[in-house]
């Protein structure tokens, strides 16, 4: 195991590249008050990059991870508006599941729990995937005939889903009333045991310091202003602090990514709706499955702390705010206690919303665009998150040879009008 050491701009001292600590160093560390070392350093920006990624999240970070590591381009640089996992990454309930609708999107979902799977291993760092399976509930006979078509689009890609019943929900859910006289009765809910939640902020920094390690340079607080397109090709992007030549620019953003992909003169058929959620204080643990119900219009799963995550439907409105709004949560602690009265003594501890890219399909839109060197990454709706490294492994593969990879042609932006749109709202935990 490397065991080199370097300061912030890159010289030996602060910064230890990708160690490995045991318990007694982990100890020793504890008691001392010693700094830690950096995850990833920090350097003024290059005039000229091979790659110029833009987002610092999961995306990415992903994007230039692989890029390095699979195909040796490592004269990469992304770039943040603000600190590196600070915009959807950080903003999202972290749920990873591939129990999708269309036979593109399992397809590509279960590459990405597959990647997920080995990420601890892959990155020498450990992102606390939690495969404690996925519920979601079905209310009534549409929702069931739903659950079944996913289930049988799921078992035909070789995902483990399928449609159970009541006895079998209360089995994985003591506490839920699985009776028929509630309001809403279950009578089903598709059971998908691959899925689960992750530690958002540990596959962030995981995947930063795994770039890092490869000489990919980070630079958080540094804002794309203006892409340089001339003659139908890309030149450089224009960020707050200075100009960068490239021929290779990848939009890895959420929230902003029309935004960023009109610098480049490509319009982007998306309406960016703010996604609220909370969290409510720790509890001893009860809750194993990821509980979904697109009826109620809510989501819910314990973290290994103990936590209840909650998460509904974006807000009915387009808007860039990430603010969380006394409306969502009175709206959200109806739909949860509809569904589990008993956590109505539970108080809540923090909101917050996050930027979702919706498109008309609810499928990603990724691939090249009319601009030579210029691509995307984008439209993520409400799973961004979930597809991080399966996308992050396509991009890179696409940048580095100019081939489209065969798990994302189904996502390109020609589909929006040559009229061969991927439905996969029908897969939405919720309905937005
Ligand atoms: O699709 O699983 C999902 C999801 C959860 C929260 C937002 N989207």
């Amino acid at each position: 195991m490397t065991r080199s050491f370097f300061s912030r701009n890159g010289t030996r001292s602060g910064y230890q590249k990708q160690a490995r600590y045991s318990a007694f160093d982990l100890f020793r560390r504890g008691l001392s008050g010693a700094e830690w070392p950096r995850a990833w350093r920090s350097r003024d920006p290059k005039s000229s990059y091979d790659v110029v990624v833009i987002g610092g999240g999961v995306h990415g970070l992903a994007t230039a991870y692989y890029l390095a590591k699979e195909h040796g381009i490592t004269d990469v640089a992304v770039l943040d508006k603000g600190y590196i996992g600070g915009g959807a990454s950080g903003r999202n309930t972290a749920i990873i599941r591939s129990n999708y609708l269309t036979p593109e999107g399992v397809r590509f979902y279960d590459r990405s729990v597959k990647l997920y799977e080995n990420l601890s291993a892959e990155l020498n760092f450990n992102v606390m995937f939690s495969q404690r399976g996925h519920l979601t509930l079905a209310h009534n006979d549409g929702a069931v005939r739903t659950m079944r078509w996913r289930a049988e689009v799921n078992k035909l890609e070789g995902i483990d889903s399928e449609v159970i019943g009541p006895a079998e929900i209360k089995n994985l859910v003591p506490f839920m009333d699985t009776s028929e006289h509630t309001r809403y009765p279950i009578l089903g809910a598709l059971y998908h045991p691959p899925g689960g939640i992750i530690r958002h902020d540990a596959v962030v920094w995981g995947y930063a310091r795994g770039a890092d390690a490869h000489d990919v340079h980070i630079h958080p607080y540094t804002e794309v202003q203006g892409i340089d397109v001339e003659n139908g090709r890309v030149h450089g992007v224009r960020t707050n602090r200075g100009g960068i030549a490239t021929s290779k620019v990848v939009n890895c953003t959420a929230g902003y990514s029309s935004l960023i992909s009109g610098m480049a003169g490509v319009g982007m058929p998306i309406g960016t709706f703010p996604l609220q959620a909370a969290v409510t204080e720790r509890v001893k643990p009860f809750l194993h499955p990821v509980v979904v119900s697109g009826t109620l219009h809510v989501y819910v799963s314990q973290t290994d702390r103990g936590e209840l995550v909650f998460g509904a439907s974006v807000d009915p409105f387009t808007s860039y705010s990430t603010r969380g709004s006394l409306e969502f949560i009175e709206g959200l602690a109806g739909h949860v206690l509809e569904l589990m009265p008993s956590l109505s003594k539970l108080r809540l501890l923090r909101q917050w919303a996050g930027l979702c890219d919706m498109t008309p399909d609810y499928s990603p839109i990724m691939g090249v665009t009319p601009v030579e060197g210029f691509y995307i990454d984008v439209g993520w709706g409400t799973w961004g998150f979930k597809a991080g490294p399966v996308s992050g492994e396509a991009m890179a593969e696409l940048v580095a040879t100019g081939k489209t990879p065969k798990i994302i042609a189904a996502f390109d932006l020609a589909r929006f009008a040559e009229g061969r749109l991927v439905g996969e709202k029908g897969a939405a935990a919720v309905g937005h």
